[in-house]
């Protein structure tokens, strides 16, 4: 999977090196490239934004020097498809189905808005490109300051989920969000809680059951309060 991500601000992405995300690239499981949006921006200032039209607070990141930037991480490439992702708090909220799919792309490139967003003709003309696909992604109903934290996110949901990543992929199939709750396919079913040793520590004791050596009896407590909690958590019954 190649990733290209475009960004005023390319040291957030610092901490990719880390951890099996930087085991990941090392592996060329995965391979991401960081580009300065600055680099396409014209003039001394490097100016890349500008005052909205139609008024209004804050500035606009003009179309140009994005349009060379992603053309740039395009233009380099055969006939595939591209995926466009450009973060804003006005996209479609991420979720784990939405990670898996994207863990599936060969090409995905993120642009990185800052300030009140960028112009949106951008998104317009590579929607219109037979070769791009775009998608208008948000990580929840808050404001940050930029994509880029959303993309560092974004990042991490999908890079976890490539074969070779974890290692032990079993961890994927019971985690949070993987099974849908019965009786309701847009939710998912929150995980069991878990414990290690010591048995008993600041006068707490693991739940019983889990001591037990009785893996039915176990199974079936995990699934009760897996179900209890996403019930508190999302409102709803998991029945
Ligand atoms: Cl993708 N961008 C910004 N600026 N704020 C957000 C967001 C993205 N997702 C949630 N809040």
């Amino acid at each position: 999977m190649q990733i290209d991500v475009i960004t005023i601000f390319p040291a957030y992405f610092e901490p990719l090196k880390l951890s099996l995300i930087g085991k990941a690239l090392e592996k060329q499981i995965v391979e991401i490239a960081i580009h300065d949006l600055r680099d396409q921006a014209p003039g001394v200032h490097k100016s890349v934004d500008d005052t909205p039209y139609g008024g209004g607070a804050g500035m606009v990141m003009s179309p140009e020097p994005w349009g060379a930037a992603i053309d740039q991480v395009i233009d380099s490439r055969d006939a595939q498809i591209h995926d466009l992702v450009v973060l804003t708090p006005a996209g479609q909220k991420l979720n784990q189905s939405m990670a898996q799919e994207m863990a599936g792309l060969s090409h995905l490139i993120f642009a990185c808005g800052r300030y009140e967003g960028i112009d949106h003709r951008v998104t317009d003309y590579y929607q219109a490109q037979p070769h791009v696909r775009v998608r208008e992604l948000s990580i929840g109903d808050y404001v940050l300051n930029g994509g880029e934290v959303a993309t560092l996110v974004t990042l991490e949901a999908i890079i976890r989920l490539l074969p070779g990543v974890l290692g032990n992929p079993d961890s994927l199939v019971e985690e949070s969000h993987s099974i849908p709750a019965p009786g309701d396919e847009e939710s998912h079913m929150l995980e069991y809680p878990n414990y290690t040793k010591p048995a008993v520590w600041r006068g707490l004791s693991v739940p019983e059951v889990l001591l037990s050596g009785n893996h039915a009896l176990i199974k079936g407590w995990r699934s009760k309060i897996a179900r209890e909690r996403t019930q508190k958590i999302l409102g709803q019954t998991g029945e």
